[in-house]
């Protein structure tokens, strides 16, 4: 062997040994537990070889099944973002294809209609579940596994290499929620929307429209018209403010029924009513309208308790909303309701409890109904009194925890942030994240937790860029502590997780806080 010809195999060599070492026939080595999921699953099995996106762009759906062909375009809409990668849809799924597939199947040791099973091989990717909403929430695990540092049109690889392994995955909570206060400031159709995309991609499942306060009525309720046009003219400091026709309202609940979210009104009473009190004197037991209200005070209103005009105006406020509201669940507020005696408070929540259950709904109300004759089909979400969250589960319903101290939105992350309030404390991320509901309360446990609840109120938030800031990146805590195990809740691991969707906020063009306890990627 002449000397050329010794140094082109060793050349030869090296390049097999290379092909060998990374090449798409042995494949890519990749680790599924070092990915950053948010919220973390169940179990997670990493098997090591690499899939490759690029390879097969196809999606194959089990049959003709219209809600999964809509998944599977939703997929392809959300890889095409990310990636720039164009998929086709295949009705059909053969025992040899490749690909990412889709099918619904029985989970049998699962039983939860949210679980889903996600395998990624070298080959396919397999997404299974109970339900299609379970194939939703898979498909958000499998979107994070997208390398994040794509989602963005001016990156465009060409291969997009998805670490293999093996997840299972359900909730530990029925209910995920964001609680969004459209009163103090009201937020458009458009900034609704986009809340409910940002929140779907972290499995949660339940967006609280707070629709009535002092400040503004924001839903048009066609046999009291006054209520929206005269009572939600306004908002905070004085602006303009606004409402949801009814249509409106039903393009949001469509909206985020595609998004497998069920949207909770709440119309709170028997305080908190100022802006109804504006709109019709009728209300008022002296028969005077009260003035519109553009500052931030609570505990001054109350409707006219002993009133039959009260029950009837309500009664056809409860009829319409149920019209429009597929959720089992109508929120009736119930809060400090400081101008009401506490004996009126009683009589009143009893009232709207049946009005409510006439019209085939269940109430939600904050933690003071529970001193009303509520039973297990009352939801109480706990913002403030323990006393009331243990009253209300001693009388056999279900709590909601939506702690002031570790959940609200609208505090201040430290002392110096210019929005939100602190009259609950302040909440940097940790705070926020580091808490589990079972923990809390004497006497509350798993099975009495529905879920949990994080409120945006919006008396110093006025636009998106606000809502953003506040919301983000605290939802992410809330939305694992709500689905993931109790053992998975640990803070140095989350914010190691969570450094690397910054990255990801950022190509979505969300306005989050970057805290200081956080590397950020
Ligand atoms: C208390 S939480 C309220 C709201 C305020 C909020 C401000 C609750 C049930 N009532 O009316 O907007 O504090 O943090």
């Amino acid at each position: 062997m002449n000397k050329t010809s010794y140094l082109l195999s060793v050349i030869v060599l090296i390049l097999q040994l290379s092909l060998f070492s990374c090449g798409q026939e042995h494949g890519v080595e990749s680790n599924l537990a070092d990915e950053n999921l948010i919220p973390y699953p169940v179990s997670l099995k990493a098997t090591h070889i690499a899939y490759d996106l690029s390879k097969d762009r196809k999606i194959y759906i089990d049959g003709e099944n219209a809600e999964l062909n809509s998944l599977a375009k939703y997929l392809s809409e959300s890889i095409k973002f990310a990636t720039g990668l164009q998929f086709e849809i295949v009705n059909s799924l053969k025992l040899n294809d490749n690909g990412i597939q889709l099918s619904l199947v029985a989970l049998d040791s699962i039983r939860n209609k949210e679980a889903y099973f996600l395998q990624i091989q070298q080959e396919y990717v397999k997404l299974q579940a109970n339900s299609e909403e379970g194939i939703f929430r898979g498909i958000q695990t499998l979107l994070q596994v997208i390398p994040a540092a794509s989602i963005s049109d001016s990156i465009q690889l060409n291969q997009y290499y998805l670490p293999s392994g093996e997840i299972v995955d359900f909730p530990r909570f029925e209910h995920r929620g964001i609680m969004l206060d459209v009163v103090r400031h009201f937020f458009e159709v458009k900034d609704v929307k986009r809340l409910i995309d940002l929140m779907s991609l972290y499995k949660m499942n339940k967006l609280h429209l707070h629709l009535a306060d002092d400040q503004g009525w924001r839903i048009e309720i066609k046999s009291w018209p006054n209520l929206a046009i005269y009572g939600g003219s306004t908002e905070v400091g004085g602006t303009k403010g606004g409402f949801y026709t009814q249509k409106e309202f039903k393009e949001i609940v469509e909206y985020a029924v595609s998004k497998y979210i069920t949207i909770i009104p709440e119309i709170d009473m028997p305080g908190h009513t100022n802006a109804a009190l504006a709109s019709y004197a009728e209300l008022n037991c002296d028969k005077k309208a009260r003035k519109l209200y553009t500052g931030t005070k609570v505990g001054f209103s109350s409707l006219c308790v002993r009133d039959e005009l009260t029950y009837t105006f309500i009664e056809d406020v409860i009829r319409e909303l149920a019209e429009i509201s597929p959720s089992k669940y109508i929120h009736i507020g119930g809060d400090e309701s400081h101008s009401t005696t506490h004996k009126d408070y009683i009589y009143f929540i009893d009232r709207v409890l049946g009005i409510v259950e006439k019209h085939g709904k269940h109430i939600i109300g904050w933690d003071e109904i529970s001193h009303a004759a509520i039973d297990s089909n009352t939801v109480a979400q706990y913002w403030a009194n323990k006393k009331n969250a243990q009253l209300a589960v001693k009388k056999g319903a279900k709590v909601i925890f939506s702690p002031a101290s570790l959940a609200y939105l609208d505090m201040k992350y430290h002392k110096n942030t210019k929005l939100g309030l602190k009259w609950a404390g302040v909440i940097e991320v940790d705070k926020a994240y580091n808490w589990l509901p079972d923990t809390l309360v004497d006497g509350i446990l798993e099975e009495n937790i529905l879920g949990i609840e994080a409120p945006l109120w919006t008396e110093t938030v006025e636009n998106v860029e606000d809502m953003d800031f506040m919301l983000f990146p605290r939802l992410l805590g809330y939305a694992e502590i709500a689905w993931s195990p109790a053992e998975t809740i640990k803070w140095n691991n989350y914010k190691l997780r969570l450094a690397k969707h910054g990255k990801r906020l950022d190509e979505l063009d969300v306005n989050f806080y970057k805290s200081e306890l956080i590397d950020w990627k």
